[in-house]
């Protein structure tokens, strides 16, 4: 591989060898060191954030439709954030640090231009398999957004294969005591370029975005080599409640620029600078909140001390095996601050209701998709994944 610095050649491909033949969870595999992140997966959530204005902008609509629209577009202007900033700041995408259980990680972003203060809570919920668990919100503005992240990867012609486990809700307070749920999945990930140690990811097949409203959107990805010949392509169909008809098509590259087809009007541009998330002095910080418990980690990648590094980067996971090794003796757990695992999920015995659009077979329900249903589903989010489709129960 060109990227790859000639002393580490030897271990890269070793490391590559390794994930060819192992499925399951990339994270605990040691990668050599020119790949390693300083960042940990921890703060990985703030990517949702990093234009409020856009996510502020959700509250700003009374009208279901436009409302709608505009979490459509916010979603849009996460991608490039989520799936190609750290190509942007590192040269390629890295291994980021494999958080460990109770990892946190607070920050906000600050009341601008009326749009009001916004805040993240993410916390590490689970360190085998590793979920992270994250709320951001804007009280001013009635939104909230919660949802958490699992990863199950796997190897395929010389890439990795990621599918994202979880999902996202953003709930939208529409006053009166009425209230706005949107379910939002992930897109698939596609790892390539490992082979020159520069990896870099691709988007592919499709993600839904659900309203409680009836409105909904299929949003699909294609890169360079499909139909497009174009890198990190999406196209997302608006359609209004309980109909399959399409009323918006949106289409273009998410990392740079989308249009609205039927107007030709600009629907994302993120070509502007995004806002990095405001996080407190590290000094300040409590021992499990991400930045202080890597930071001599993190300090050693980035200064090229790969020792000093590794030495702590033991002394973190010894410190883990301890604690565990202590849990099991005293029968206890470790106590979760901001979430609860909630295994049973009550449908509040409310029936699923089948739709018309619902004879077709059920395929899944989401909420088996989930292996820890964190968070909770709404009752009525019942939704049925029927042909690539989410639908709500009528
Ligand atoms: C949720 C995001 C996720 C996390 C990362 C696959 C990946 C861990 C999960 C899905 C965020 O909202 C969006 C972006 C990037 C995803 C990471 C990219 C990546 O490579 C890692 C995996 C675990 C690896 O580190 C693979 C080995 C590495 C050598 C390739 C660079």
């Amino acid at each position: 591989g060109e990227a790859v610095p000639a002393s580490q050649r030897g271990s890269w491909t070793s490391f590559l060898k390794s994930i060819a033949s192992f499925s399951g969870d990339l994270s605990s595999l040691t990668a050599p060191p020119f790949i390693l992140s300083p960042t940990s997966l921890t703060e990985f959530p703030a990517y949702w954030c990093e234009r409020p204005g856009l996510f502020a902008a959700i509250a700003g609509h009374k009208d279901d439709e436009e409302r709608f629209l505009a979490v459509v577009r916010w979603f849009i202007a996460t991608l490039k954030g989520q799936y190609t900033s750290r190509n942007e700041f590192m040269g390629s995408e890295k291994k980021p640090l494999n958080p460990v259980l109770g990892e946190l990680f607070y920050g906000h972003w600050p009341d601008k231009d009326g749009r009001g203060r916004t805040t993240l809570v993410v916390e590490q919920v689970s360190h085998h398999p590793p979920i992270t668990a994250y709320v951001i919100e804007n009280k001013s503005k009635g939104l909230s957004l919660t949802g958490h992240n699992a990863q199950k990867t796997s190897f395929s012609s010389g890439a990795i294969i990621v599918k994202q486990i979880g999902h996202a809700i953003l709930t939208i307070d529409l006053g009166g005591g009425k209230k706005e749920e949107v379910l939002i999945t992930l897109p698939k990930l596609r790892i390539d370029g490992l082979w020159y140690g520069s990896p870099y990811i691709e988007l592919w097949d499709k993600t839904n975005i659900q309203s409680s409203s009836g409105w909904s959107s299929v949003l699909e990805y294609k890169g360079k080599g499909y139909f497009s010949g174009k890198v990190h392509t999406v196209k997302a169909t608006v359609s209004p409640p309980a109909s399959f008809s399409v009323k918006h098509t949106i289409e273009g590259q998410w990392h740079t620029e989308t249009k609205n087809t039927k107007t030709g009007k600009v629907f994302t541009d993120v070509t502007t600078p995004k806002e990095d998330v405001v996080v407190g002095p590290t000094e300040e910080m409590e021992e499990f909140e991400s930045r202080k418990l890597w930071g001599l980690v993190s300090r050693g990648i980035r200064e090229g001390d790969y020792e000093v590094a590794s030495r702590e980067k033991s002394k973190i996971e010894n410190d883990q095996r301890q604690k565990r090794k202590d849990e099991a003796g005293a029968g206890t757990t470790w106590p979760l601050k901001h979430f609860t695992k909630n295994l049973t999920r009550p449908m509040n015995g409310s029936p699923v209701v089948q739709t018309s659009h619902l004879r077709r077979k059920i395929v899944t329900f989401i909420r088996t998709t989930l292996p820890l249903g964190l968070p909770r589903l709404p009752p009525y989010f019942a939704m049925i994944k029927v042909g690539g489709y989410i639908w709500f129960p009528a």
